[in-house]
């Protein structure tokens, strides 16, 4: 097996991830939310880029770039490497493209060296993972595993437009979504590479390590509607300020997050008050919730707890209020036979120690678990910083990250090719 890793690939990752860390709607930092200008131009430069690579592409009706490899044998199953090409507000280069543009070097080299593929290796960009504009997260992995729900197209982003508007705009065929999927028995794995958006490799001092679960998110959102009043002439005592009942249950998350120590996570990102104005007293306040622990149990009682906590203070201050659960999504196990063969292609790539880490992030990975077994890993990323411009890879790491994806997929190779002699 000829050395995928060559200055040449790693520099061309390395120019690609700066390419599309180019491409934002916002002059002053990345911003790449699903179905806006940045994302189409990103999605066309990654179906060139397939293209160029080899790959038979195409985009689907939610705007997965989807590239595949076939086998010779046409009922194979498919093997699955992907991540996702939308990004949070005020984004790093790294999240998401990375693991995408790994994936295609390795089907580079699979065809240089006319490898027979005994299973369809399909490489995936995800149109969007981060649900930052819609607050759906996984819009575009959900797609291929048959999990998308409808009335998530007349969810409305800060503008008041709809995912339906924003399909129909981009030309998305809003029929394809509920059949571009490929069915659970067609599946024979997904693997995806990720900037760990933590601080353990630093701090173990390694390259990249195993994922072995990913952590259950509930995403919640939540109105309170007071009173809107004059700043300068409500008394105190007579107020319905719908800020100060937010920012006491915003408070009171942290207060019951930083109990909890490492069973739990818990953040308000994202708020917005009306009418916004200094002198007027807010009367509505909208924002987020986004609780996440290993423990799925767990999860489900704390969530119950901070509604109770919420009712208690609302009614105390007499406000109105709307708890909306936007997404829930369990614990994901990543699997422990593509576990163990990750394992083998990072220590065969030269990786003296093997560590496994949970993921506090969510990943695609956490989507197609559903109907596939998932593998994750991890790659470095300077600090553990990341959704931050200052979010960074070291060509060393991606370098190494591009040997173990390659061990990889050769492994799987193997393990197929094993399997189907066993049968003949
Ligand atoms: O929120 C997350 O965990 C991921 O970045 N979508
Ligand atoms: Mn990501
Ligand atoms: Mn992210």
């Amino acid at each position: 097996m000829e050395n995928i890793v060559t200055n040449e690939t790693v520099i061309r990752i390395v120019n690609r991830l700066n390419q599309l860390g180019n491409l934002s709607d916002d002059a002053n930092c990345l911003s790449r939310f699903y179905g806006t200008t940045a994302h189409k131009v990103s999605g066309d430069l990654l179906i060139s880029w397939m293209e160029t690579a080899g790959l038979v592409v195409t985009k689907d009706g939610i705007g997965n770039i989807k590239g595949i490899l076939q086998s010779k044998n046409k009922k194979a199953k498919h093997f699955v490497m992907g991540s996702h090409y939308d990004t949070v507000f005020n984004a790093g280069n790294y999240d998401g493209p990375l693991g995408i543009l790994l994936g295609i070097e390795v089907v580079k080299r699979i065809l240089k060296e006319n490898i027979q593929l005994p299973f369809h290796l399909n490489v995936i960009a995800f149109a969007d993972e981060e649900g930052a504009r819609f607050n759906t997260a996984y819009l575009g992995s959900s797609v291929l595993v048959k999990e998308f729900d409808k009335t998530w197209l007349e969810r409305t982003d800060d503008d008041g437009v709809s995912l339906n508007d924003v399909i129909n705009e981009n030309k998305g065929d809003i029929d394809d979504i509920f059949n571009a999927f490929i069915p659970k028995k067609d599946w024979l794995g997904y693997f995806e590479a990720h900037i760990e958006q933590g601080p353990i490799l630093c701090k173990e001092n390694l390259p990249v390590c195993l994922v072995s679960s990913i952590a259950a998110q509930t995403r919640i959102n939540i109105e309170w509607f007071g009173e809107c009043g004059h700043a300068g002439t409500y008394p105190m005592d007579l107020r319905n300020d719908a800020l100060c009942a937010a920012a006491e249950f915003v408070l009171e998350v942290e207060k019951i997050g930083r109990e909890q120590k490492t069973n739990l996570v818990a953040t308000v990102g994202k708020l917005n008050l009306e009418p916004n104005v200094s002198n007027v007293i807010p009367g509505r306040v909208n924002h987020s919730l986004d609780l996440r622990s290993p423990d799925d149990l767990f999860l489900v009682a704390i969530t119950k707890k901070l509604k109770r906590k919420l009712l208690e203070i609302a009614r105390r201050r007499l406000l109105k209020y709307k708890w909306s659960i936007m997404q829930a999504n369990p614990s994901v196990l990543c699997d422990s036979n593509l576990k163990q063969a990750l394992g083998r292609s990072i220590i065969s790539s030269g990786v003296n120690q093997l560590i496994e880490i949970p993921s506090g992030a969510g990943h695609d990975a956490v989507m197609i678990s559903k109907v596939a077994p998932v593998s994750m890993l991890f790659i470095r990323c300077k600090a553990g910083i990341s959704h931050n411009p200052l979010e960074y890879v070291a060509p060393h790491d991606i370098a190494e990250a591009l040997k173990v994806c390659d061990n990889f997929i050769n492994e799987i190779i193997i393990l197929e090719n094993k399997k189907s002699n066993k049968h003949e």
